[in-house]
């Protein structure tokens, strides 16, 4: 699979990213000596583990998290070296450093792997082989290591990609290949195939990844559930997950405290509605879709309620935001409240190619498009002209109420709001 064409055109172009033997390595750099020889990063006493082996050291069968004594049978004459954490974050910070001159879209992994959507970075940079071993050469170059990368069209092919010609490769799926990459792939190959669910399909006949596309959806779903449908479609090569950055909000959201509070479902609707339509010109703005819908909401007495809910696919329309939104205030016992506080936000962010992979498998079960061109000019009139300019019909003509409008992002290990 090295070599070949470039993604087509329309294809999104994602690197996966992952430094070769990283612990070690980084020792190898700070003391040329051990270059060419077994390496072992780690506890030397006799509890000790391995976290890091040279290529050197895992001819001898030696490999990370394997107990420093079982290493040293394999391999006697390798050279222990107690691990200097500071260091490697140090050396980390230089290679994300790196990655980063090459896309703004960058999500690290771990300390030494990241997923790079090379996304509007053609121009700059020209097609995506291209980058790919350029930052290679310059990872190398500018921090004296080599590294793996995979080149795909989606994130869990760049990632198994990556692994296939370690150390010091660069290995492409080039976009059309997909199905054929991955037919004779073993499934425990897949993301979120673990050794129990492949002990479960090796029972019904499935070793490979085309065994399992074979085995056809439904009899997936009736044995995983929602698993065994996201895996079917992992074996068709489908896997909608955007490359979110690290600096970048992975929820987004307008919320508004108002200064009378607001009384009644219709009124309520409207606030959401105002509030579903800035988070849809934001994903727009943003080139995102968000699958799931929260709400929050918090009343005169300042008991705040937030609620959720994923939708069956992801959209950047304020109205499917808006239904969401309101389905949501239906679980809300509004009898007899106020409320101070509304606000919608949406997470769990996907590109937008996905509706267009969707298509190639037949409309079957799709709502009808959305219409993306409509939304987009919407947004960037509203952009141009402030958010009173286009404001959706149904937000009726009053003004909505008066607010403190704040714009919300948050990271995913936020701590879950607190319910008073
Ligand atoms: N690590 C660790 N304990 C483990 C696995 C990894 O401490 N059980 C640390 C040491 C590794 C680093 O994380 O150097 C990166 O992990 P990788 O899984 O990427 O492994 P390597 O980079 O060492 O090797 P490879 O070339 O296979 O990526
Ligand atoms: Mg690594």
């Amino acid at each position: 699979m090295v070599g070949g064409a470039g993604p087509a055109g329309g294809a999104r172009a994602i690197l996966h990213v992952d430094m070769d033997a990283f612990f070690a390595s980084v020792e190898v750099r700070e003391q040329p000596q051990l270059r060419g020889l077994p390496v072992l990063v780690g506890g030397a006493g006799r509890r000790g583990v391995v976290a890091a082996a040279s290529y050197e050291a895992r001819k001898f069968g030696c490999r990370s998290a394997q107990p420093m004594a079982v290493a040293l049978r394999l391999c006697p004459q390798a050279v222990v070296v107690p691990p200097r954490h500071a260091l490697y974050a140090e050396v980390s910070r230089s290679v994300f450093a790196v990655f980063e001159r090459f896309s703004p879209l960058v999500e690290g992994l771990s300390i030494d792997e990241a997923f790079i959507d090379l996304a509007g970075t053609e121009r700059l940079w020209g097609p995506p082989r291209g980058v790919a071993e350029a930052l290679r050469v310059a990872v190398h170059q500018e921090v004296g290591l080599t590294c793996s990368v995979g080149l795909a069209s989606v994130k869990f092919l760049a990632k198994i990609a990556s692994g296939m010609h370690k150390p010091d490769g660069l290995t492409e799926i080039p976009a059309g290949t997909e199905l054929e990459f991955l037919t004779p792939l073993p499934i425990g190959e897949l993301w979120g195939v673990g050794p129990r669910t492949q002990e479960k399909l090796q029972r019904r006949g499935v070793h490979t990844v085309g065994d399992l596309r074979r085995l056809g959806e439904a009899a997936l779903v009736e044995m995983f559930g929602a698993h065994g449908q996201h895996m079917y479609r992992l074996s068709l090569g489908l896997d909608e997950r955007a490359v979110v950055p690290d600096r970048a909000a992975k929820s987004l959201g307008h919320e508004d405290t108002y200064a009378v509070d607001v009384v009644g479902v219709p009124a309520l609707r409207r606030c959401l509605l105002s509030q579903a339509t800035r988070v849809a010109d934001r994903l727009v703005a943003q080139g995102l879709r968000a699958r799931c819908v929260s709400l929050k909401i918090r009343d005169g007495d300042f008991v705040t309620e937030t609620r959720q809910i994923t939708l069956p696919r992801a959209t950047d329309d304020y109205r499917e935001i808006h239904g969401a939104a309101c389905r949501l205030l239906e679980a809300v016992d509004t009898d007899g409240r106020g409320f101070r506080l509304t606000g919608v936000s949406v997470s769990q962010f996907e590109a937008p190619e996905r509706e267009v992979q969707l298509d190639l498998l037949g409309p079957a079960s799709e709502p009808p498009p959305r219409s993306a061109a409509l939304q987009a000019v919407l947004s960037a009139v509203r952009e141009r002209h402030g958010h009173q300019a286009l404001f959706p019909a149904e937000a009726g003509s009053e003004r909505r109420p008066g607010t403190t409008g704040a714009i919300t992002h948050s990271r995913p290990n936020e701590p879950a709001k607190r319910r008073r």
